[in-house]
């Protein structure tokens, strides 16, 4: 019936723009694959607000949106919903003229969902075309009770084109049916909110509307158990509510206070306008699509609210992630600047290296030889090497042990610095509770700098040897021993290129004086800073790789950190397309 005079007051409905409701589907559709790609794997604040909206967004694609495009001539679904008690069982047993819903006295009554439909239109719910994660029901109430699963009940007295939908109330204790009766509203074409003159001014179901409201869902009102004389009051009362809360367009029915007889039932004349004005919205195209438009487009606008959030949610993953890998970095590249600077400080140099070293040289006389003259140091060591073919071998020792602790000590400040950090990062508290081992160095971190010195110590030992060997005079050096050499040349790439200053001079750098000045007599002073530079970039480089290894550890644990930039861009491009289609 075109032009039902309560029809218009559902309001104004945004026009399509023309484009195929073929493309809106394939957009939506690939919206929804988008959003469920995407991954919110890091605890940040606000993280389960962000899944749990995610969450809704697919459902309501799947339960309403969905199957409301792929079947847009399905019947309308009326969905409802209110507080306990406020008779919506009662009414949908009452408008359906038989009891298909069980009412009752004990609160909340109705924990599973009733759907009434036309026996015309069984096709159309017996599938999962909606609420696909409801099974299906056809036997009696009391042998379905699960709020898992929709009873299906088939009444002539209901018009083809349009089904009733009883859910559990929305304000429950049992959270089950909270959710549930959510759900279902979710699912709905038009709400028919069953209220009371009562409890019409109750919080949560303001709240629901409100959001009704701002969705655009086309809203329906019953307001039952109203004392006839104070109808016009309370009327008014609730018309105004309405009006301010934006649903100043949604009908109002009324229903009187009365005492039921044993069928428990309300008596036709009060429910007769109700019924009309249903019969009317399925039989008359026009006004079933007005309905039927309205709540799909506000169905769209709050999934595209939702898929920014999620973009936005999505985002502050890949930053919190990008964060976590920079503080590593960092953690590490301060470990690598602190080897370079221990060993260009002379430090290593001192204690165990010295001791050995002059226990080489021989105390005072030697070093006063030294001094005497440079021009006789290759005599002075040629002389000392004759006399003791001293063993080089405990300061070369020395030298790897100090240079062990010193990359050692690093890579485990490193480490507990990153994981200090990351402890205070976003995000990083639950990775560090999962990978506690980050907090330490590699478990075999100690035979990995052993390795990586001996390994080191073989380059510099070829380094000698292949200097020497381009040397003809330096034949009778060779005494003094590629070993004895190379370890001269070790401490020369430990020894302070210009940063040690007064006595340190004396003690520390002493010693790498005088070995520079033993290798300069064997191989030129030019050769001599070139194989210096070459052995402390090599080191260098071996401890480069070394913390880069260790700050992988890091790296992988993020690597495992499911979040995407590429996952973000197709939410984008595909909310873009529903935006376009709508
Ligand atoms: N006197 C009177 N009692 C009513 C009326 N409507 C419902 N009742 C009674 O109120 C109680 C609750 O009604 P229900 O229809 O079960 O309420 P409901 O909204 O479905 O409640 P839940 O399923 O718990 O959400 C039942 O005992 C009904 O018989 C009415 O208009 N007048
Ligand atoms: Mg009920």
């Amino acid at each position: 019936m075109v032009g039902h005079p309560l029809t218009p007051r559902l309001g104004p409905v945004t026009q399509s723009n023309g484009d195929t409701p073929e493309a809106l589907l394939s957009s939506v559709e690939h919206l929804r694959v988008a959003a469920t790609s995407v991954r919110l794997p890091l605890a940040l604040p606000g993280v389960e607000d962000a899944r749990d909206s995610r969450r809704a967004m697919v459902q309501q694609l799947d339960d309403y949106v969905l199957p409301r495009l792929r079947a847009v001539d399905a019947p309308l679904l009326c969905v409802v919903g209110g507080s306990t008690g406020a008779g919506k069982s009662t009414l949908v047993n009452s408008i359906v003229g038989e009891v298909v819903s069980t009412t009752g006295v004990l609160r909340p009554t109705t924990r599973s969902s009733v759907l009434v439909h036309h026996p015309d239109d069984e096709r159309w719910f017996t599938d999962d075309r909606i609420l696909p994660g409801l099974s299906r029901s056809t036997g009696s109430a009391a042998a379905n009770s699960s709020p898992t699963s929709v009873r299906l009940v088939r009444s002539t007295s209901l018009p083809a084109g349009l089904a009733l939908l009883d859910a559990p109330d929305i304000d429950s204790v049992v959270r089950a049916n909270r959710d549930l009766s959510r759900q279902l509203l979710n699912a709905a074409d038009l709400w028919l909110f069953v209220t009371t003159a009562a409890r019409y001014a109750d919080a949560v179901p303001w709240a629901l509307l409100r959001e009704a409201a701002e969705r655009g869902t086309s809203v329906a009102i019953v307001l039952d158990r109203v004392p006839p004389d104070a109808m016009e009051e309370i009327r008014l009362h609730l018309s105004q509510m309405l009006g301010e809360q934006g649903l100043g367009t949604s009908p109002i029915f009324t229903i009187p206070e009365l005492v039921l007889d044993s069928s428990a039932m309300l008596p036709t004349k009060h429910t007769g306008r109700l019924s009309g004005w249903l019969t009317s919205l399925a039989s008359d195209s026009k006004a079933r699509s007005v309905v039927i438009r309205r709540t799909l487009s506000g169905a769209l606008s709050s999934l595209s609210d939702r898929a920014v959030d999620l973009t936005d949610a999505a985002n502050a993953q890949v930053q919190a992630r990008d964060y976590l890998r920079a503080g590593a970095r960092t953690a590490y590249d301060e470990a690598l600047n602190g080897v370079n600077a221990g060993m260009e400080d002379g430090s290593l140099l001192r204690g165990e290296v010295l001791a050995r070293w002059q226990e080489l040289v021989g105390t005072g006389e030697f070093l006063r030889q030294i001094e005497a003259g440079i021009a006789k140091v290759r005599d002075r060591v040629t002389s000392f090497l004759r006399g003791q073919a001293p063993s080089t071998e405990p300061l070369g020792e020395a030298l790897q042990t100090g240079a062990a602790a010193l990359v050692t000590s690093h890579a485990q400040v490193a480490s507990s610095t990153a994981a200090r950090g990351w402890r205070a990062s976003p995000g990083g508290e639950p990775l560090m509770a999962k990978h506690p081992g980050l907090a330490k160095g590699s478990s075999d971190l100690n035979e990995r700098v052993e390795r990586l010195l001996r390994d080191w110590q073989k380059e510099v030992l070829d380094l000698v040897r292949d200097e020497a060997g381009s040397r003809r005079t330096t034949a009778r050096y060779l005494a003094f021993g590629v070993n004895g050499l190379s370890v001269m040349l070790m401490l020369l790439a430990f020894s302070a290129t210009g940063g040690l200053v007064g006595a340190e001079v004396a003690i520390a750098g002493g010693s790498a004086v005088l070995a520079q000045r033993l290798l300069e007599a064997v191989f030129g002073d030019q050769a001599v800073r070139t194989m210096a530079r070459k052995a402390r970039v090599a080191l260098l480089l071996r401890v480069e790789k070394l913390l880069a290894a260790e700050r992988a550890r890091f790296e992988h644990v993020l690597d495992e950190v499911p979040v995407s930039l590429a996952a973000i861009e197709e939410v984008e491009a595909a909310l873009a397309e529903v935006e376009g289609a709508r």
